[in-house]
C-alpha cells in the first residue's frame, strides 16, 4: 500500500497533492514524453490516467512511456474495466457511491475482481461521487446515476461518511470533466472536516486560485485535466499554487 500510504501521510502533514488528470486518448505514447518532463519540472505528485470514455488502443503503451520519463506514480481512474493496465502503480477502484447505480457501486467490480487480483497493482477502494457541475458531463451522462446537487452539502456528508464507515479508504468529490461549475468550497470543507480519510476533488478547476481555495478548504489532492490540456503552463502555476497551500497541523 506504497501509494496509499502516501496519501495518508501527506494528508496527516497537513501537505497538499497535485494530480494531472491524462485522457488517454487525448495523448499519444509520443506526446506523453514531454509532458511527463512538464510535470517533473512542476513537482506534480501523481498522474492519474483515465476516463469515462477511452477509446484509444495504446493506454498500455502510454503508460510505459510514462513510466519510462518519469518518476510520478501513476494512478489509474477507470471509467470502465477495460481500463486496467498492469503497467500502473496503482488503481482507484471507484464505487460510484453519488449514484443508485448498482452496476457502478458492485457489478463492474465483481466482473473485473479476477483481472484486478492478478494485475498485481495497489488497489485503493475510493468512494466516488459525483457532484453536480451546473450542466450534464460526460459522467453523469454515462453513470446513468444522478449527481449529487452541488448546493446539498449534507447530501455530500452522509455520503462520505458512509463510504469511509463502509471501509472505503479515499473519497473523490467530482464536478465531473470540463465541468462548468467546480464544486464549491463549502461542500469540500463540509466534507474534509468530518472525514479522516483523505479528499480528492477534482472537475472543472481552471486556475490555481480556485486549487488553493479548495487545498485551504480541506482537499488533500487537486485533480485538474481539461484546463491542461488547454494550456500547459497551468501544470507549474497549480502544482506551485496547491503546494503553497499547506496547513500547519
Ligand atoms: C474529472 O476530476 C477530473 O474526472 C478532472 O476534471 O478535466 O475538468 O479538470 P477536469
Amino acid at each position: 500500500q506504497k501509494i496509499y500510504n502516501s496519501f495518508v501521510e501527506r494528508k496527516a502533514k497537513g501537505v497538499k497533492s497535485f494530480a494531472v488528470l491524462i485522457d488517454p486518448d487525448k495523448v499519444t505514447p509520443q506526446s506523453v514524453i514531454p509532458l511527463a518532463a512538464k510535470c517533473v519540472d512542476a513537482k506534480v505528485d501523481y498522474l492519474y490516467l483515465g476516463g469515462s470514455l477511452v477509446i484509444t488502443e495504446h493506454l498500455d503503451e502510454i503508460i510505459q512511456q510514462l513510466k519510462a520519463h518519469c518518476d510520478i506514480p501513476v494512478i489509474l481512474f477507470p471509467g470502465s474495466p477495460s481500463q486496467v493496465s498492469r503497467y500502473a502503480d496503482a488503481l482507484l477502484y471507484l464505487s460510484m457511491i453519488s449514484g443508485r447505480n448498482p452496476e457502478l457501486l458492485i457489478g463492474q467490480h465483481v466482473i473485473s475482481a479476477g483481472a484486478v487480483k492478478k494485475s498485481g497493482l495497489e488497489v485503493m477502494a475510493t468512494g466516488y461521487m459525483v457532484i453536480d457541475g451546473g450542466a450534464p458531463t460526460t459522467v453523469s451522462y454515462i453513470s446513468n446515476a444522478a449527481p449529487i446537487p452541488a448546493d446539498k452539502d449534507d447530501i455530500a456528508l452522509s455520503t462520505a461518511l458512509a463510504g469511509e464507515m463502509l471501509g472505503l479508504k479515499l473519497i473523490y468529490m467530482d464536478a465531473g470533466s470540463g465541468a462548468r461549475k467546480p464544486i464549491t468550497e463549502t461542500m469540500i470543507q463540509r466534507v474534509s472536516s468530518h472525514v479522516n480519510i483523505p479528499v480528492i476533488v477534482g472537475g472543472g478547476i481552471k486556475d490555481p486560485e480556485k486549487a488553493y481555495l479548495n487545498c485551504r478548504a480541506g482537499a488533500d489532492v487537486i485533480v485538474v485535466g481539461n484546463a491542461i490540456e488547454k494550456d500547459a503552463a497551468l501544470i507549474k502555476e497549480i502544482a506551485n499554487a496547491v503546494h503553497t497551500s499547506k496547513i500547519i497541523v
